[in-house]
Order: C-alpha cells, then structure tokens, then sequence
C-alpha cells in the first residue's frame, strides 16, 4: 500500500485499484444494478437529485419527501444485495481498526450530475470511518471545513482512487462540483460512479 496523499486530514491513495481491478469491479455492480435498480432519490423539499443510487449491504441510503435515512430495504420493497467481497477487501486494506462496513452507497453521475457540499452525518458513530471508491469519468471533488463557509480545497478524483475519511476529517463538508465527460474508458456510455462505504449503526 503506498503513501496516500493528505487532504485536510483525508487519505487520498491514487490508483489503488489497478485497471482490471476496477472492469472487475463493473462486473459486479451490473448484478447490483440489476437486482437493485438505480433510482433518483428526491430531498424533503420535493427536488429530484441529480445523481442517481442504489445501495448493496444490510442498510441503503435513501432521501424522499419525508426525509434521508438508512433503510434496510431499497424504495421498491426488496433488500439490498451483499456489499462484493472485493469492495471488502479495499476496506479491509485502508479503514484500520474500524467494524465491517453496513452499506455501500453506489452514486452514478451522468454528465450533469452534481453533488452540493454536505456532511455525512445520518450515522450513529462518526469515530467511524467512510470509504470511498472512484470509478469511470474524473469528477471534480470539493472539501471544506466542520462548520460551513470558510476556505475549500479541491481535487480531481480518477477511477482507481480511494478516499479515506477518518477521525476529524470525518465530518468535514464535501461535495463533488461537476464531471468531465469521456474523460475514462471503463464505462462504455460514460459517466461516474462512486462508491462510500459506512458503519451505519
Ligand atoms: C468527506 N459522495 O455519498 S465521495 C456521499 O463522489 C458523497 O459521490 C461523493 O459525498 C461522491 O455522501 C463524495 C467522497 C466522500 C465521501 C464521504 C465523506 C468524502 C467525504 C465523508 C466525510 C468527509
Ligand atoms: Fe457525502
């Protein structure tokens, strides 16, 4: 494992997962996606997000009209698929200490696909870390601080790279401000996808 970048206390490892690794990896979350359809979640206030989800693991992720939240079942009534065992062991490598991953959150971005700055903050233990996982187009990722306003610092994320938000970099806001189209070959229609896996509970 090499010496992963420094980002406001976040680890960022370039390329962690070499190129066959990450088409291994789309193999496996076609399946997800089958079982679990990507669905566009809407904010309490009724506004369609513009990055679509699914989730794999004993708890997803949702937002509606009534709000975000874990949910052991995906909107459409079925339960989640298991979390891959190569997505395990990426955690497993970079998350220390911390309890097995309960979920992990697929994001797919289309080329208009946003994400504001936000905190994850609907978890029951933030001395747990969060995981992330690049994959397809680069995407341009914006960190700030605890509090909102203030200085942000940002980078470009690239299929392969792992990010990983531990201890006072846990609850730093971070959003992703846009993608750059065709900028990777491993989806064949474009586009991104990102992993984040979390203890929930
Ligand atoms: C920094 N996703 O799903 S991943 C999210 O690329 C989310 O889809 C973005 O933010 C995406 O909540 C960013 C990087 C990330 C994930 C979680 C974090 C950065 C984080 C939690 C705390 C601090
Ligand atoms: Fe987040």
């Amino acid at each position: 494992l090499s010496e992963p970048e420094d980002m406001r206390g976040m680890s960022l490892y370039r390329d962690l997962l070499s190129v066959g690794e990450q088409a291994a990896l789309v193999v496996e979350l076609r399946e997800i996606v089958r079982q679990a359809p990507l669905f566009t979640p809407v904010t309490p206030s009724g506004k369609p997000m513009s990055v679509r989800m699914t989730s794999a693991g004993r708890f997803g992720w949702i937002s509606d009209r009534k709000g975000y939240r874990y949910s052991a079942t995906h909107p459409d009534g079925m339960l989640w698929p298991a979390i891959p065992d190569m997505v395990r062991r990426v955690w497993d490598q970079v998350a220390g200490m911390a309890r097995e991953p309960e979920c992990c959150l697929i994001n797919f971005y289309g080329e208009e696909a946003r994400m504001g700055l936000h905190q994850d903050r609907d978890e029951a233990d933030f001395s747990q870390p969060v995981v992330s996982i690049s994959l397809g187009d680069e995407a341009l990722f914006r960190v700030g601080n605890r509090t909102r306003g203030g200085s942000t610092q940002s980078t470009w994320l690239r299929s392969g790279d792992v990010l990983v938000m531990a201890g006072e970099a846990r609850l730093l806001h971070h959003g992703i401000d846009r993608v750059k189209p065709g900028s990777s070959m491993l989806l064949p229609k474009g586009g991104r996808i990102n992993l984040t896996l979390r203890v929930v509970s």
